[in-house]
C-alpha cells in the first residue's frame, strides 16, 4: 500500500499518482526519483509496479554461459576482459569442439539448459561462417536448446568483416539457429560519454538499429546499461528514455540488465568513493528508477554475477523480477573483479528466492515459465 501523503510531503504526487494508474513517466520525473532523498520510497513505487506486472514470481534460468573469445579489437577503457591479441596473456580463443565438449559438461551433470547464452569479443579475423558453423554444431547436439548469442555490437563486427548488412547479418544467424540476442555493448548511449569509454565500438545509433532488425525477424533481445562509472543521472535517464523510444518502435526488448560497472583490472580509473560495495544503494536506486521509466519492458533482470549474491536478491524488492541463472562459467564480471561464484545450483537459486519472500519460477531463454514436466533437472 503506498501511503500518497507520504509521496505529497516528498513532492512526489504525481509520480505516485501515475504509478498508481499504470502511466508512463517523463524523463524529469526519472531525474526526481534519482535524486529523492528517500531510497526505500522509490523501491516501494518499484515493487508496486513489479508486482502488477507478475504478482510474486521471481524468475531464474537453467542456463550455460560461453565466451568463445575475449581477443577484441575494440579495446572499451572499462573492459577488463578483453585482450588485443592471441598471444597476450589471459588471451582465449574457443574452437567448435570446445563450445560443444562445454555442452557435454553440462550432460554430464545432469543439467537440463533452457538456455544457452554465448558472446565474445570482436575477434580481428574470425569469419561470418564460422559462427554459422558453431550455431549449426550446438543445434544438431542439443536440437531443443534456446540459443541465446551475439549482442548488437557483435552483429555490427561480422557486417564490417564481411562487408555485408547487419539484416543480412542477422537473417543468416536466425538460419543457423539464432532465437534471442543477449542486451550487451549499450553501455552508455550519450555519444559525448560513449567516445570516451567506448570508441571504437559500434555507436548508440547502430546499437539500437541493429536490436530493431533483430526484432523486425523475430528474433527477440535483452538490452542493458552499464553504470556506476563518469556517467550523470541525467545520462541515465537519456539512456533509458532511448530503450524506451526504441521499445515502442520495434517492440522485442523482453529484459533490461543494469550492469554496475566492476572496476579491477579496468583502464578506467574512478575516485575510491565511487568504488565498491557502498555503491549498493545507487545499484538498489537505479534498478528501482529503470522498472519505472521502462514501461514497456516486461522484465527487469538482477544479475547476481555483477550485482554480487547479497544485493541481486534484494533488488527483487526494488523492482527486479529476475535473477538470471545458474551460469557455470563466467568471465567478464570476474575478470573485473566480481565477488560472486562461478555459478549457482538450481536448489540455491530457488532457496534465495524463497528466502527473499517470492516464488521461484523456471522459466527458458524467453521467459516462457516451465511447469514440472518441461522442467527436468
Ligand atoms: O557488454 C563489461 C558489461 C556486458 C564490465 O542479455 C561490465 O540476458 C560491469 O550483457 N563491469 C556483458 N559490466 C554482460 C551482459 C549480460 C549478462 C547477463 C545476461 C545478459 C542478457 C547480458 O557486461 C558487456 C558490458 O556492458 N561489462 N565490463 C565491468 N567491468
Amino acid at each position: 500500500m503506498l501511503d500518497t501523503a507520504y509521496y505529497a510531503a516528498l513532492g512526489l504526487s504525481s509520480i505516485c499518482e501515475k504509478v498508481l494508474a499504470a502511466q508512463r513517466l517523463t524523463p524529469e520525473e526519472g531525474l526526481a526519483l534519482f535524486r529523492c532523498p528517500d531510497i526505500t520510497a522509490v523501491g516501494a513505487l518499484a515493487l508496486h509496479d513489479r508486482c502488477r506486472r507478475h504478482g510474486n514470481k521471481a524468475f531464474y534460468v537453467v542456463n550455460r554461459q560461453i565466451n568463445y573469445t575475449n581477443v577484441c579489437v575494440n579495446g572499451c577503457i572499462f573492459c577488463a576482459f578483453r585482450r588485443n591479441t592471441e598471444d597476450e596473456p589471459g588471451a582465449f580463443t574457443l574452437d567448435i569442439e570446445d563450445v560443444l565438449a562445454r555442452l557435454r559438461e553440462a550432460d554430464s551433470a545432469s543439467l537440463h539448459l533452457d538456455e544457452l547464452h554465448i558472446v565474445g569479443g570482436c575477434h580481428p579475423s574470425r569469419p561470418l561462417s564460422w559462427f554459422e558453423e558453431m550455431l549449426a554444431a550446438v543445434h544438431t547436439s542439443k536440437p531443443d536448446l534456446p540459443i541465446k548469442a551475439f549482442t548488437p555490437v557483435e552483429i555490427a563486427h561480422f557486417a564490417d568483416l564481411e562487408g555485408i548488412s547487419t539484416l543480412d547479418v542477422l537473417k543468416r544467424l536466425q538460419k543457423a539457429g539464432l532465437v534471442m540476442m543477449p542486451g550487451g555493448g549499450a553501455e552508455i548511449f550519450d555519444e559525448t560519454l560513449r567516445s570516451k569509454i567506448c570508441p571504437h565500438k559500434a555507436d548508440a545509433a547502430a546499437w539500437l538499429r541493429i536490436s530493431g532488425e533483430a526484432h523486425s525477424l523475430g528474433i527477440v533481445t535483452n538490452c542493458t546499461m552499464l553504470f556506476g562509472h563518469l556517467e550523470t543521472c541525467e545520462q541515465r535517464v537519456d539512456h533509458l528514455c532511448r530503450l524506451r523510444e526504441q521499445q515502442d518502435k520495434s517492440g522485442g526488448f523482453t529484459c533490461f540488465i543494469p550492469l554496475p560497472f566492476l572496476t579491477e583490472n579496468s583502464r578506467l580509473k574512478l575516485p575510491e568513493e565511487n568504488i565498491g560495495p557502498q555503491r549498493g544503494l545507487d545499484q538498489l536506486r537505479t534498478i528501482a528508477v529503470a522498472r519505472l521509466m521502462l514501461d514497456n519492458i516486461p522484465h527487469i533482470k538482477a544479475y547476481w554475477i555483477m550485482l554480487g549474491q547479497k544485493l541481486a536478491p534484494t533488488a527483487l524488492w526494488y523492482g527486479a523480477d529476475d535473477l538470471d541463472g545458474t551460469i557455470i562459467e563466467e568471465h567478464i564480471g570476474h575478470m573485473a573483479g566480481a565477488a560472486s561464484a562461478q555459478g549457482m545450483t538450481i536448489t540455491e537459486l530457488e532457496h534465495v528466492i524463497r528466502e527473499s519472500g517470492f516464488t521461484p519460477v523456471r522459466r527458458n531463454a524467453t521467459f516462457n515459465t516451465l511447469n514440472f514436466a518441461e522442467a527436468r533437472q
